[in-house]
């Protein structure tokens, strides 16, 4: 559903037109989403990249998001990527969520690795519980490739 959203936003763009406030609604964080389309969800876009510098790094590494928002992880550059939530850094209640809402997992909270250029990899956060959620790449994670998403009521 949210990729036919995202396919429909993307071909009112390349047309040059269309309604930019219901377009910007679908890409942009959640605190800007009426309560009325809350149930839909936004989705926040994260990048894994390797930087100029020789950094890897997920960009943003901090976000705030909603319940039942959706993450989606990009493999830009460096990669493989994941994504493993870390145990003792998610609220309580968290686990059983993510397991269920984690494709093709390598783990408890652990994302498959993204080998592909431009790979994806989405995770709602649909029933989540509320709070901190620490997260870090699997093969970066002593590189220093961490991150976190707070999820808000
Ligand atoms: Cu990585």
């Amino acid at each position: 559903m949210r990729k036919l959203i995202a396919a429909i936003a993307l071909t009112v763009m390349a047309c040059g037109g269309g309604d930019r406030d219901a377009q910007a609604q679908q890409v942009t964080p959640a605190g800007d989403t009426p309560a009325a389309e809350a149930t839909e969800g936004a989705v926040h876009e994260v990048q894994m990249v390797l930087t100029d510098a020789g950094e890897y790094k997920y960009i943003p590494d901090e976000l705030t998001i909603k319940v039942g928002d959706t993450v989606r992880w990009t493999n830009v550059s460096g990669g493989p990527h994941n994504v493993q939530f870390t145990a003792g850094e998610v609220p309580d209640g968290a686990e059983e969520v993510l397991n269920a809402a984690m494709a093709n997992r390598m783990g408890p909270m652990n994302g498959q690795l993204l080998l592909a250029p431009n790979a994806v990899y989405e995770v709602s956060f649909a029933g989540a519980p509320v709070g901190q959620y620490g997260y870090v790449c699997t093969p970066h994670v002593m590189l220093g490739m961490t991150a976190s998403l707070t999820v808000e009521n």
